[in-house]
């Protein structure tokens, strides 16, 4: 007995298949499979997987990327390799299907896509299953090698191939009305919000930096919450975005995220969340910009199990490997409700890996903030607050 305890009628299941792991992007790019390795070693060490239903998860197949992906990106997605991408269109001049530095053809792209993408079609399912009716069962599902959320029907864009969340959105629809998608990766989702910009059964809020010139994707600003009400599209209103400055803080963020998220559950209902919890909106994350701590990221989780509603937790970027580690470990303990000691175990594998660069060696918790400029006042957070709660 590890001292880990579940609390009675209340599930947590993790989804993932190692073989995602081994995958390289290329030398130089920031998205590397390798941080979930380290996560999933870090969780191990702490011992969370006896406080979880531990899934082993097969490829997505076809069919299931075919509920939102198109047929001929999906033959492209799988028939495309280093060796023949010439003779297929991609060129130095050309590409197809947006592929290019953000989203390279490497080796073995096509599985590292069913297999994140398996992992969340599998967690999407047992969160499914268990309604209707629509009890008090808030049980959670989690997958940390997914959370892809730019991908489009026939595009890849920003690291992403497939959009494994839309697809678990279409397979919580199966059985829920409402589904409640939340994004706190410092990117705008803007893949998901483009999926179910006219559904009126799903809601999509975003939190993320945004400089329209100036940081990818540049869309998700203030005024930008969905196509206008019609007969035939009932979906007005049901995007949600919060545009933020550099180096927002703690105190700033949690605020308007229970703020913001709080009333849109009370408005809309939702009977199921999908949380992509993207860790490049820590503080000394090698893409974000903002100033976050990793109880304060954590803190917006608890915020939302609070509502004990089905939840889907999902990954998502996140290219400062050590922190991502211990963020997405901090996060499975607040799902199983266990509370983890600072001190890295002394036997855990890679301990290296978390000693130095942040003040103190070998925590969990070092200070994150600092590395950006708060250009956040109080005015304007309240703006941000009043101006989502009138949309
Ligand atoms: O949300 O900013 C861009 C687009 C560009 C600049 C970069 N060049 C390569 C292409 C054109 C305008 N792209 C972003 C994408 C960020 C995706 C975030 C994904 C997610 O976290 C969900 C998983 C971007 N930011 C940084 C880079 N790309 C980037 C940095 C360094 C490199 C190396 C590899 C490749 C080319 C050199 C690259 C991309
Ligand atoms: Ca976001
Ligand atoms: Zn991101």
């Amino acid at each position: 007995d590890n001292g880990i305890q579940r609390p009675r009628g209340y599930n947590v299941s993790f989804h993932y298949n190692s073989d995602v792991e081994q995958h390289h992007f290329g030398s130089h790019h920031p998205m590397k499979p390798w941080r979930l390795h380290l996560t999933k070693e870090l969780i191990l060490s702490y011992g969370l997987h006896y406080a979880m239903d531990l899934y082993q998860t097969r490829e997505a197949t076809r069919a299931e990327l075919a509920t939102f992906h198109t047929d001929e990106y999906i033959d492209f997605l799988s028939e495309v390799t280093p060796d023949n991408m010439n003779e297929m269109g991609i060129t130095d001049k050309e590409t197809r299907h947006n592929f290019g530095d953000d989203c390279p053809v490497f080796d073995g792209l096509y599985r590292y896509c069913t297999l994140y993408t398996g992992a969340s079609v599998s967690a999407a399912r047992t969160l499914a299953a268990t309604n209707p009716p629509f009890t008090n069962s808030h049980d959670i599902a989690i997958n940390w090698s997914g959370g892809l959320h730019h991908a489009k029907k026939s595009e890849a864009s920003g690291f992403c191939y497939i959009n494994d969340i839309v697809l678990c959105i279409l397979e919580l629809l199966r059985t829920h009305p409402r589904v409640l998608y939340i994004d706190i990766d410092v990117h705008h989702g803007d893949g998901v919000e483009q999926a179910f910009a006219s559904s009126d059964r799903v809601m999509t809020l975003s939190y993320h930096k945004y400089d329209k010139y100036d940081f990818f994707p540049g869309t998700g600003g203030l005024h930008e919450t969905g196509p206008k009400a019609t007969s035939s599209n009932p979906g007005a209103y049901t995007s949600l975005n919060v545009p933020l400055l550099d180096g927002i803080e703690d105190d700033q963020y949690t605020y308007l995220f229970e703020q913001i998220t709080g009333k849109t559950i009370e408005v809309f209902r939702p009977t199921a969340i999908v949380l992509q919890c993207g860790a490049d909106s820590l503080g000394g994350d090698r893409l974000g910009k903002f100033n976050l701590n990793i109880k304060a990221h954590g803190a917006c989780l608890s915020f939302v199990q609070s509502h004990r509603l089905p939840l889907l937790v999902l990954g998502g970027g996140g290219y400062t490997a050590r922190n991502v580690a211990r963020l997405w470990t901090h996060e499975t303990s607040l799902c199983t409700g266990s509370v983890l000691p600072d001190a890295i175990p002394a036997a855990a594998p890679y301990r290296q890996a978390f000693a130095g660069a942040e003040n103190g060696d070998s925590l969990l918790y070092p200070n994150l903030e600092g590395r950006h400029e708060n250009k956040h006042d109080r005015e304007k957070i309240e703006g941000l607050v009043q101006t989502c709660h009138e949309h």
